[in-house]
């Protein structure tokens, strides 16, 4: 909890993350699909068989999903359907999730917003 909100203050910083670094390839990460606006990923603590984040390449203010503005539309639209991709490429044929943590109770701790792709594993309902 001290680090999710340690992350929520570095929000109002705007600083960058973990994430603008693996755009960048400045540290190593799985990449498994890229586009043109999004970079997905092995997600480093997987909880699932098939762990993969993906985020949009440009922050562009996009630290968390309570954050998005209007222009921000097309961006999560393209996320979402690299998702589905995703989901094909990885053999996701039983089924899978998609999941975006926001804020403290949602959990989330690096501020670009970003998609978590867990398949593979049958999981459960509801979410701790
Ligand atoms: P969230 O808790 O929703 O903010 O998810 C952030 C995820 O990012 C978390 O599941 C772990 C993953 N993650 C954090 N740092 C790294 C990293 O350096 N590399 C990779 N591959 N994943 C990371």
């Amino acid at each position: 909890e001290a680090a999710a909100k340690a992350a929520a203050l570095n929000v109002d910083a705007g600083a960058p993350t973990i994430f603008d670094k693996i755009v960048k390839r400045e540290i190593p990460a799985t990449v498994v699909y890229e586009n043109v606006k999004v970079l997905a990923f092995r997600d480093i603590n997987p909880q699932a068989p098939v762990h993969v984040v993906l985020i949009p390449k440009e922050r562009d203010g996009l630290t968390q999903l309570s954050k998005a503005s209007e222009r921000n539309k097309d961006v999560l639209g393209e996320l979402l359907f690299a998702a589905k991709v995703v989901a094909e490429q990885e053999g996701l044929v039983e089924g899978f999730r998609v999941v975006i943590n926001d804020g403290p109770q949602g959990c989330q701790s690096v501020y670009h917003l970003h998609l978590h792709l867990l398949g593979g594993r049958q999981l459960k309902w509801p979410p701790g």
